[in-house]
């Protein structure tokens, strides 16, 4: 390979960040457990002080996933909240939020519940596949548009390049959470976004076994900031939960092809179910994003949401009678899980513009045998 040529998606997975080790030729990054590293002199060190400040394993960590992001710089975080918070923490008081009216309850209820009522930011909530709608809440201190997609729950499809020329054209940023697609399905900052933010415990992580957050962008005075944010908040996450998101990434788009390829069959099998009215998942023809999804996504995602026929009564049936499915918050990893985002991961949004069908069922669609898995869904929708 020539040296300006890129390195493929694949390969910086496994690589970007990830040297053998200097001192023993280890070929897996160490999880540097030290809090404080040596100095020579005052100020005269190899890279780290102190670990809140800067640890050898959050750095690969941090490397790695700009790299898939296509970003200048990466900032790990505990959760995914406390990555979206230090994003918040951006703005000036008195800045103007717009929201979508579909995003992660606990997304919104940071912005609502948090950050509005002490006076960091004035919300509004609308559906940004509808510009008009943006343009008729449009404030002179409109900041920041807060995009996720696919969204969480409905599995809508918001164009990227569409609203971050509007928000550019108007003076302001865009942020897009790009947990349901990562990087390995959709670049926002290709597509013109400013940040990307994760839920590094979905698909980054994989296994259900790590609580993290991710930062990426391109700009280095706002990168500073936000690195200035990183430490001087401290919602860091510890080296081991950096060594088990960064071993997660690794395998990445392998997994992000099986997840896709099994939602496929399931959307295509449920939307051929009587006991089913509605199924929401951006690979199928006639989805009303699907030819959005097509332009800015690789493939189509693992999430596939449905509408039980028989309403909230059926959905909670199904939600329980599920063997393979386990019914559980979260998402994005090996194994498949279901759940009913009214009652569980969007209860936080009940009675706001946010709030979700009560006869809707979320799938996190695993990377088990697909046959296997739409056998036990088949049966859980006859047991009524
Ligand atoms: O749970 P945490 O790592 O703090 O991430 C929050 C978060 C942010 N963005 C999106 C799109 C998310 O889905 C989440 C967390 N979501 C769930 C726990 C869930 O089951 O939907």
């Amino acid at each position: 390979m020539s040296d300006g040529e890129a390195q493929s998606f694949e390969t910086r997975a496994v690589h970007a960040g990830q040297p053998p080790d200097p001192t023993t030729g280890a070929v897996v990054t160490p999880i540097s457990l030290a809090t404080t590293f040596a100095q020579e002199a005052v100020g005269k060190h190899r890279g780290f002080e102190y670990a809140r400040t800067g640890n050898p394993t959050r750095s690969a960590y941090e490397a790695c996933v700009a790299s898939l992001e296509g970003a200048a710089h990466g900032f790990a975080f505990a959760s995914g909240m406390a990555a979206e918070d230090a994003v918040v923490r951006l703005l000036a008081p008195g800045d103007h939020v717009v929201v979508g009216n579909d995003a992660y309850g606990g997304t919104y209820r940071l912005l609502a519940r948090v950050h509005e009522p002490t006076g960091t930011l004035s919300l509004s909530a609308c559906d940004l596949r509808d510009l008009a709608a943006l343009d008729a809440l449009w404030r002179p201190e409109t900041r920041l548009v807060w995009i996720e997609t696919p969204t969480n729950p409905m599995l809508r499809v918001v164009d990227i390049a569409a609203v971050a020329a509007f928000a550019h054209d108007h003076g302001a940023l865009v942020v897009v959470d790009n947990t349901f697609a990562t990087p390995y399905l959709q670049q926002p900052l290709a597509l013109g976004a400013d940040i990307v933010v994760h839920s590094a415990t979905k698909y980054l992580g994989g296994h259900s076994d790590v609580v993290g957050g991710f930062v990426a962008m391109n700009d280095d005075e706002r990168a500073e900031r936000l690195g200035f944010l990183q430490n001087a908040v401290g919602a860091v996450p510890s080296p081991f939960d950096c060594y088990l998101a960064l071993r997660g990434v690794k395998t990445l788009a392998l997994r992000m092809e099986r997840h896709c390829a099994n939602a496929r069959v399931i959307a295509e099998r449920l939307a051929a179910h009587d006991a089913v009215t509605e199924v929401l998942w951006p690979g199928l023809v006639g989805h009303a994003d699907h030819e959005v999804a097509s332009r800015q996504m690789r493939n189509f995602g693992g999430m596939v949401s449905f509408r039980c026929a028989g309403g909230e009564a059926a959905a909670l049936e199904v939600a329980r009678a599920t063997r393979l499915f386990t019914l559980a918050e979260s998402l994005g990893a090996v194994e498949s899980l279901i759940e009913h985002p009214a009652r569980m991961t969007h209860a936080s949004v009940t009675g706001t513009t946010l709030e979700v069908p009560n006869d809707l069922l979320r799938l996190s669609v695993g990377i088990e045998g697909v046959d296997d898995l739409w056998r036990d869904l088949d049966q859980a929708m006859r047991v009524r």
